[in-house]
């Protein structure tokens, strides 16, 4: 359907990234958007990830290949209120269950709306009416409602990059019912897991959403309907095997390889972030070194972590502790000829990365809570299938849900991560190759191709919506 329609795609995201020469960029969104645009091309439209005082202008436009990308700036208190604050300060946690961390302000959630309002009418400056746009993420959920009031009538579809919490704990959040209401003005709404789409249906019994489910993935809303339903993102596994394949002959990954010398490398790729279970994985790994000494002058743990939200203090806090974690356990199992953990705290490009997944016998991807993971994915399509690595993945990663012939473990119990990955160390080749065989179908599958067709599909067969519920 989508191959025959010449509407234009508009994609909406909070930040906008420029393709880097090495495609050194670290982000699920930006990676998957990227990847969705590359074929068929369409607008990019977001924040430049600049600040300025004056107020900003026109989309800027610049075209590369067959992208426009079009951005707008924010200034310091946009960033600090709408960015840094109520989108993660509080709609980050609460979507990873993580309630702790919640730190809302009246401030933060104001400039939430404002910058929602900014998006609707810079991007308004540049829509037509045949359009079909697509928003992303859980920093523009009151956009489409924004345009709506504003008299557009395109079709705007949303997706959320990150888990969907059950009412229950989306209740914690001041100004979880205008979230609701808004997100009711989509024509479709997306999620990664049939676990999302569960929780985001245990709100529409809730008063403070005048919606009703009409089918598994048709909810009746103010008088005409709207589509939630399971996109599961994918990745470009012809791209991966590629590069994976290209980077074997490189001098970085040459050099990385002799300088394991013979050792089994376990790798873990996350940006530096309280979700993606860092901490308890390096004390997963200090329980795996002192429960099975033999193996441990046999091992390297590469832990990748490019910074990300530096400046706000809970992400300050889990770099230095990460900084302390891993210092403690080299400082307790070094020998003068090996290291056990190496700890890198940069990002590295993209080909390099893909040629140490290949090269890696096992991958660690143990969030203690994720939207789907695309390393998982990144990891089992990276492999040597005559030879390939295994996954020990956590069960609380929307991953698990398709890649289910990993090792799948607690991310919280340090002995079931600590015999998770030995088991993966031990595992028959036979056995690798089966499991890896079942994953990269499932990856062939719902690959990222998949996931933009069928979401703009789904988007595109939309017949009538009714009044939109409104802003105030
Ligand atoms: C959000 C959701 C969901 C990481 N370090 C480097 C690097 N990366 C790349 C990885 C991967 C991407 O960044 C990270 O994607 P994830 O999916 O693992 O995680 P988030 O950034 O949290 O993404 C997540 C995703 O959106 C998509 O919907 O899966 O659940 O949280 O592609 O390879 N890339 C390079 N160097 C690095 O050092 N080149």
């Amino acid at each position: 359907m989508t191959d025959k329609s010449d509407r234009r795609l508009i994609i909406v995201s909070n930040r906008v990234a420029m393709p880097r020469k090495n495609g050194a960029a670290a982000g699920g969104l930006t990676v998957g958007i990227l990847a969705a645009l590359k074929d068929q091309g369409g607008v990019w439209f977001g924040w430049n990830g600049r600040l300025t005082d004056r107020e900003s202008g026109p989309p800027d436009i610049v075209t590369r290949d067959n992208i426009d990308f079009a951005t707008i700036s924010l200034n310091q208190a946009d960033y600090e209120q709408y960015y840094n604050g109520y989108s993660n300060k509080v709609l980050w946690p609460v979507c990873h269950y993580l309630l702790d961390f919640i730190q809302y302000d009246a401030a933060d959630f104001d400039g939430y709306r404002r910058v929602n309002a900014l998006f609707a009418r810079k991007l308004a400056s540049i829509l037509e009416p045949d359009d079909i746009i697509w928003v992303h993420d859980y920093h523009l959920i009151p956009l489409a409602a924004e345009l709506r009031a504003a008299g557009f009538d395109n079709p705007i579809g949303f997706f959320l990059h990150v888990p969907f919490p059950s009412y229950e704990a989306l209740r914690a959040v001041p100004g979880h019912d205008y979230l609701l209401r808004t997100l009711c003005a989509y024509d479709v709404i997306g999620f990664h897991t049939p676990r999302d789409l569960a929780a985001f249906k245990t709100c529409l019994s809730e008063p403070v959403v005048d919606a009703e489910p009409l089918s598994d993935n048709r909810v009746a809303v103010a008088g005409g309907e709207l589509i939630a339903d399971v996109f599961p993102i994918g990745v470009d596994v012809d791209d991966i095997v590629e590069l994976a394949g290209k980077a074997q002959g490189s001098k970085k990954l040459r050099s990385m390889v002799e300088s394991l010398n013979g050792r089994e490398l376990i790798i873990g790729v996350d940006r530096l972030d309280y979700s993606k279970g860092l901490t308890q994985r390096l004390l997963s790994y200090e329980r795996l070194l002192e429960k099975y000494p033999n193996a441990q002058n046999d091992l390297v743990l590469m832990q990748i972590a490019p910074p990300t939200r530096t400046g706000v203090r809970t992400y300050d806090e889990i770099r230095s502790e990460l900084e302390q974690t891993s210092g403690r356990i080299n400082g307790r199992f070094s020998e003068a000829d090996w290291v056990p953990i190496r700890y890198l705290n940069k990002g590295i490009d993209r080909k390099t990365l893909m040629g140490m997944f290949r090269h890696a016998a096992v991958g660690v991807v143990t969030p203690v809570r994720d939207g789907m993971n695309l390393v998982a994915k990144e990891y089992i399509a990276a492999q040597d299938p005559a030879d390939p690595g295994v996954l020990v993945l956590s069960g609380l990663a929307g991953a698990a849900c398709e890649l289910d012939q990993a090792i799948i473990v607690n991310p919280y119990d340090r002995d079931e991560v600590a015999d998770g990955i030995a088991h993966a160390l031990n595992m028959p080749l036979e056995e690798r190759r089966e499991r890896h065989a079942s994953m990269l179908a499932t990856l062939r599958q719902n690959d990222i191709t998949a996931w933009r067709t069928r979401f703009v599909d789904a988007l595109l067969s939309r017949t009538h919506r009714g009044a939109a519920p409104g802003v105030a």
